[in-house]
């Protein structure tokens, strides 16, 4: 359907007086957008009004590309191979391979039902309760930048939507700063720069020779980079390469950027889904805010909690003082209100609930390290299946070394086909699979995949 607002603004009020006219008259309008011809038809009752639209005015408008990760279970819905195997978008399965809602998820929706909380506005800054507690859960609830009110939480739409808020920050208030990102990185954190208009470049991470990180390379181009720009560094559970720092490089990087006067701007979306810890996932984060730096940090509960569709996350901003925390706190407001006017509350409550109750909270973690082992125990049966089946001497170790929920298995573009094609294993171009989205059940069937893709596609 065509709106009175996607016409040009001349169009749209010479309709709005052309209709005004029609309705006095009893009249009513067939209009052609294109051509002059307004052709009326007599209505004895009230105006109607269709729109013949012969050529679109959406004609410069091109396809867009399916999205690299999303648009990978699109293809897979499609599929009818009884095989196929989704490896691509980072989704917990169980087992049996369908989705998990968390125990603790339902109790504090029970929760909710039974207080019978409204559904009123939220302030733009979100739920008070969930940010008080996200802040904590990330940087420990005795953390000096608490205790002197040095943070700005705003929640966001998860954690897509706090780097996105973030990054219309930097646009506004740092004009012409640049973001480094590391090479390769999540897909969507270029759209993100790109679409809020913040340049970026990438810094070396990931040395395909050694299928390692490329600590060298890395410092270097950090060291090269403008004074005052921003790194985003993956807190744990780097995606895609599921390769993190050691705690000793992590203080050689704080080091760089704090002799560059850059800016640490953290993206946390696997809390607990990397070592099954939430302290220890978040001590990269710690570790910088403890020498007194400024730093961003976005969050995501989407996997942690299992929370996806429900958005939620949030934008902390680690400030000098808890004034400077307070104004960027309002502009940070200021940007969200015309983007989304305030956040969802289903999600806020749900976190709220669970890291504000000592029971749950508990019960939370063990369900985290369930989900974690469970990662863990197909990777390391990946593995074996690998050793088994290929005779060709490959080390298939770096796939034990990986962390999270990914691993990053060095295939090709023309590979990864393969293994779509043939094999109906949906994963990421780039040679990303997602663990979580496996089961042991089927991890020879992935294995015997792998083996082929690799020895025979070039
Ligand atoms: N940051 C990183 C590093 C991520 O991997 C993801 C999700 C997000 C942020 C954002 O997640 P959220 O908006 O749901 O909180 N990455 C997924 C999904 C799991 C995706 O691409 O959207 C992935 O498959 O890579």
């Amino acid at each position: 359907m065509l709106s009175l607002a996607s016409v040009s603004p001349s169009a749209s009020l010479s309709l709005q007086k052309n209709f005004k006219t029609n309705w006095k008259r009893g009249t009513s309008s067939r209009i052609n957008f294109l051509g002059s011809d307004f052709s009326k038809t007599k209505s004895y009752t009230r105006t109607s009004m269709t729109v013949a639209v012969k050529v679109s005015r959406f004609n410069d408008i091109t396809m867009a590309p399916p999205d690299p990760i999303l648009g990978v279970s699109e293809a897979f819905k499609a599929d009818t191979n009884e095989m196929k195997l989704n490896l691509g978008v980072g989704a917990y399965r169980t087992e049996d391979l369908q989705p998990y809602v968390l125990n603790v998820v339902k109790k504090a929706e029970n929760l909710m039902l039974e207080r019978g909380e409204n559904k009123e506005y939220l302030p733009i800054e979100g739920l008070a309760a969930f940010n008080k507690v996200t802040a904590e859960l990330l940087l420990g609830a005795d953390n000096a930048v608490i205790q002197q009110q040095r943070v700005a939480t705003v929640q966001g739409l998860s954690g897509t939507g706090s780097l996105r808020l973030a990054a219309a920050l930097i646009e506004r208030y740092f004009p012409g700063a640049k973001v480094l990102i590391s090479s390769p990185t999540w897909g969507n954190h270029k759209n993100i720069f790109n679409d809020a208009r913040v340049p970026w470049s990438e810094y070396r991470y990931y040395d395909p020779k050694t299928v390692g990180l490329d600590f060298d390379g890395m410092i270097s181009d950090i060291k090269a980079a403008p004074d005052g720009s921003f790194v985003l560094l993956h807190g744990c559970a780097h995606n895609p390469t599921g390769i993190d720092p050691t705690p000793e490089q992590w203080e050689k990087i704080a080091d760089v950027i704090q002799e560059k006067n850059q800016i640490p701007f953290f993206d946390v979306a696997y809390q607990g889904f990397a070592s099954g810890s939430l302290d220890e996932d978040a001590s990269s984060v710690r570790l910088f805010a403890a020498r007194g730096m400024e730093l961003f940090v976005a969050q995501s509960y989407s996997k942690n909690l299992g929370l996806y569709a429900e958005r939620i996350g949030a934008i902390n901003v680690v400030c000098a003082s808890s004034d400077a925390a307070a104004r960027v706190k309002s502009q940070l407001k200021r940007l969200a209100r015309p983007m989304y006017s305030n956040p969802s509350i289903h999600g806020a409550r749900i976190v709220a609930n669970v890291v504000g109750s000592p029971e749950l909270f508990n019960q939370w973690k063990e369900e985290m390290e369930m989900m974690a082992g469970r990662i863990k125990s197909v990777r390391q049966k990946l593995y074996d299946s690998l050793c088994a089946k290929d005779k060709s001497g490959k080390d298939w170790s770096f796939i034990l070394k990986q962390i999270g929920m990914f691993s990053f298995t060095g295939l090709s573009k023309t590979q990864t086909e393969n293994m779509t094609s043939k094999w109906h294993v949906y994963m990421t171009k780039d040679g990303r699979i997602s663990l979580a989205g496996l089961s042991s059940a089927k991890c020879e069937y992935l294995a015997d995949a792998i083996v082929d893709s690799y020895h025979n596609v070039k």
